[in-house]
């Protein structure tokens, strides 16, 4: 109610220097607050973007809504914090309720044309959530996140339908790069409505992973005399990231150059920010804060503690410019603390459409024009509020709040004093947290999100990642550990019979856990219905065998989720019949392969392994390679 007032106040003021000016906002997946030219990067290029930070105005304290994809596109678009907010699991399917009101949908009203193009993560296709439902008239590129992961899908996503991309089968590499396609119809989108009002949103995937860009895209030319790219000790996917970071650049070359063509400048306010914050990624001994150092400042060394996931300051800290010539004075850096879920009542007060009276947003117009021409000050949240996972985070003034939610303790910073949050002054300050806690509590409510008519298009989304291809091993598989030993029963020769569950949609297949390869896992299903222990495999060694072992290994990336404790082996002459157990064992949190001894000798064809519980007490079980171990035969 307050924004409205506002806006009745100055509405007047904006729309008669610029009548529904067209809105732009270029939001990049990872791009992080440090990874561009002008914060200072020793290695990415940026030279667009770079001119664009002194065309317009640079803010310092943008905070991301949520520290990964699908909770913030859903805090952005409808101008709900995190604790309010339909989408708060990342799981990249979770979609938005059907009365939502989002961006799109009030500009919509207002007589704009809406275009999405890139990655939407707040409704799979079926949902109550999809863009065409909440005020794009046109969305293009990935629904669901997993399927964005792809830059080579056999298809994209228009309006709920699938647009064929040519020679691709998913996976690292093809024929048609997906970005090229949503970039191109982006810009046509620009062209085609050039006469009218339009909103054109540019959620796009680079420079998020897979790592893959074309080797000739025009961005290579730019560090093509760079001795740290011609290092064979660096790996791709690390120059890939790089590459990706300017071809971002140039898209935004291409988006204010195609303004120009089309005489809009003067009437398009465009923004370019990150998603959340950065992740400390291609990490080795001389970069311990990731390759690229996205959460340290190169020129004085400053850390933000923490990255993508976890709500320090490293995971909120996004890049945020805005250029709108004639409108916002050029070469400004501000300082206001603001929110994505403050894009709403701000882009709803550019255009002079409604704003509900129920967001969690400030229109942050004052800051972005002058306080001049908005015909007021600049309000500042008194506190932001996050929550994610198992964390949640209140910023009251100075102080930051972090809980984890199944400690009773919060930690206290003053990021004013300490922005690197090293100092926890919990201890010391019992009445700020008193607050803190209250804002917490308050601000808190169960999440609703919204429902799937069918899973089935979704989940065919979701495995279009992969397609029909293989999944490569990773980057770093010679490091990944793997199980080794003599008499183990060959992995070729071994028959998965039958599983309890697997997650196709990620490409988690039970026949993963028998391939002999560290870089493919079994995981038991978790997207729709979660799958609960017991889980099992069964499995044909292809002869009857003496057995004196087992062997397990863990998934080997970072992650532990479905790593096996409690398990139980069994064998038997048959795939349908299994006695007692051979071997039970209680397996350790540790990525090497581990084993499991049977007392005596067991003899049977066929295995059984049936899970009872995970190492960190969850609900699922994966495994990267299971071996089964042979008595030795004395001839
Ligand atoms: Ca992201
Ligand atoms: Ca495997």
């Amino acid at each position: 109610m307050r924004a409205l007032l506002c806006l009745l106040a100055t509405g007047h003021v904006l729309l008669a220097a610029s009548d529904k000016p067209n809105i732009v906002y270029i939001m990049c997946d990872e791009l992080a607050y440090y990874e561009l030219g002008h914060m200072g990067n020793p290695y990415l290029k940026s030279p667009r973007i770079d001119r664009m930070a002194t065309e317009g105005i640079r803010f310092t304290h943008a905070l991301a809504a949520s520290p990964v994809c699908a909770p913030l596109r859903c805090c952005l678009m409808t101008g709900k914090h995190a604790g309010h907010a339909s989408v708060r699991a990342n799981d990249g399917g979770t979609p938005l309720r059907a009365e939502e009101e989002t961006i799109a949908s009030l500009l919509k009203a207002r007589g704009y044309a809406t275009g999405g193009f890139g990655k939407w993560g707040a409704g799979g296709r079926d949902s109550t959530g999809v863009p065409e439902k909440h005020g794009f008239d046109v969305f293009y590129g990935y629904y669901d996140q997993v399927h964005a992961h792809s830059f080579y899908p056999p298809y994209l996503i228009r309006n709920s339908e699938e647009v064929e991309l040519e020679g691709n089968t998913g996976g690292r590499s093809g024929k048609t790069y997906s970005h090229y396609s949503i970039m191109e119809e982006g810009l046509e989108f620009i062209r085609r409505n050039k006469d009218n009002p339009f909103f054109c949103y540019f959620p796009i995937t680079p420079p998020h992973g897979m790592y893959d860009i074309p080797a000739d895209d025009p961005a290579w030319n730019l560090y093509r005399d760079e001795a740290w790219i011609k290092d064979k000790k660096i790996a791709q996917d690390v120059k890939n990231y790089a590459a990706m970071v300017t071809m971002v650049d140039r898209n935004v070359g291409a988006v204010l150059d195609l303004l120009e063509e089309l005489h809009l400048e003067k009437n398009t306010i465009v923004f370019f920010t990150g998603d959340n914050g950065g992740q400390d990624r291609f990490r080795n001994d001389a970069h311990p804060r990731g390759f690229f150092g996205p959460n340290k400042n190169p020129r004085t060394g400053a850390e933000f503690r923490g990255g993508k996931g976890n709500l320090y300051e490293g995971g909120l800290r996004i890049p945020f410019l805005v250029r709108w010539p004639g409108m916002i004075r050029a070469g400004q850096i501000s300082n206001l603390r603001f929110c994505q879920y403050d894009m709403l009542a701000t882009l709803c007060e550019i255009t002079g459409a409604r704003i509900p009276g129920d967001t969690d947003g400030l229109s942050i117009v004052p800051a972005l024009l002058g306080e001049k021409k908005a015909g007021r000050a600049q309000e500042q949240h008194p506190w932001f509020y996050w929550e994610f996972g198992n964390m949640v985070a209140v910023r009251w003034n100075d102080w930051k709040g972090i809980k984890l939610r199944n400690r009773e303790q919060w930690e206290l910073y003053d990021l004013n004093k300490d922005p690197g949050e090293t100092k926890n002054l919990a201890a010391h300050h019992p009445e700020i947290l008193g607050r803190i806690s209250e804002l917490a509590r308050r601000n808190h409510s169960p999440a609703q999100p919204g429902t799937y008519a069918s899973r089935q298009r979704h989940e065919r989304d979701r495995w279009a990642k992969w397609g029909t291809s293989k999944p490569q091993p990773a980057p770093r598989s010679a490091r990944m550990h793997r199980i080794k030993g003599r008499n183990l029963v060959p992995f070729e020769r071994m028959k998965l019979v039958r599983f309890s569950s697997e997650n196709q949609s990620n490409n988690r297949r039970a026949v993963f856990a028998i391939d002999g390869r560290p870089d493919t896992v079994w995981h038991s299903l978790w997207s729709g219905p979660v799958a609960k222990h017991p889980h099992e495999l069964v499995i044909d060694l292809g002869a009857t065998c003496r057995v004196s072992g087992f062997r397990y290994l863990a998934r080997q990336d970072q992650g532990w989720n479905g790593a096996f404790a409690d398990t139980e082996f069994y064998l038997s002459d048959s795939p349908d019949k299994f006695e007692a157990p051979a071997v039970k064992t209680t397996f350790r949190k540790v990525k090497t392969a581990q084993t499991a001894n049977c007392a005596k000798p067991v003899q049977g064809r066929y295995v059984k392994i049936r899970i009872l519980s995970e190492v960190n007490g969850q609900p699922w079980a994966s495994a990267a390679d299971l071996a089964v171990v042979e008595t030795p035969t004395k001839n």
